[in-house]
């Protein structure tokens, strides 16, 4: 199977700022992790970073027929894109909402996704093993 895992805004500045939030593991490390975790089970990772919302809307438009599922971490966007939202709901592709931190234990503004009622489900809170958990379940999706 092929999953495509989507980064959003200032995910590229991870392993630099702010570690009490988002943990010492860079980007590139997290990559590394994903790509032997689905190597494990026997799945291909397109793994990519951008800070705009709509590459992210065209990155999801263009995985139709080509990705089995997609792991998101729309950072930012997560609470504030209808954008994102629409996007993902028009593909069909089963899409897995991630994030490094526990987003209900923070700010208020954080406890709401917009992309999370088109999403297969949610894994927030588990630094980077949420991107391995979010493996987990896109296989297990997939195998539905
Ligand atoms: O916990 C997550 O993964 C978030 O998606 C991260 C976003 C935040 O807006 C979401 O509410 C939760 C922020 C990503 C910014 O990443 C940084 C990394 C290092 C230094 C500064 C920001």
């Amino acid at each position: 199977m092929n999953i495509l895992v989507l980064n959003g805004p200032n995910l590229n500045l991870l392993g630099q700022r702010e570690p009490a939030v988002y943990g010492r593991t860079t980007l590139a490390e997290i990559e590394a992790k994903v790509r032997e975790r689905a190597a494990a089970r026997g799945a291909q990772v397109d793994f990519r970073q951008t800070n705009l919302e709509g590459e992210l809307v065209t990155w999801i438009q263009q995985a139709k027929g080509r990705f089995d599922a997609i792991v998101l971490n729309a950072a930012a966007y997560t609470h504030t894109s209808v954008a994102l939202r629409d996007a993902i709901a028009a593909v069909g592709i089963p899409t897995i909402e991630i994030h490094l931190s526990n987003v209900h234990a923070r700010e208020e503004f954080r406890h709401r996704s917009l992309i999370a009622p088109v999403c297969v489900g949610q894994i927030t809170g588990f630094g980077a093993n949420s991107y391995l958990l979010a493996v987990e379940a896109a296989v297990s999706v997939n195998a539905m």
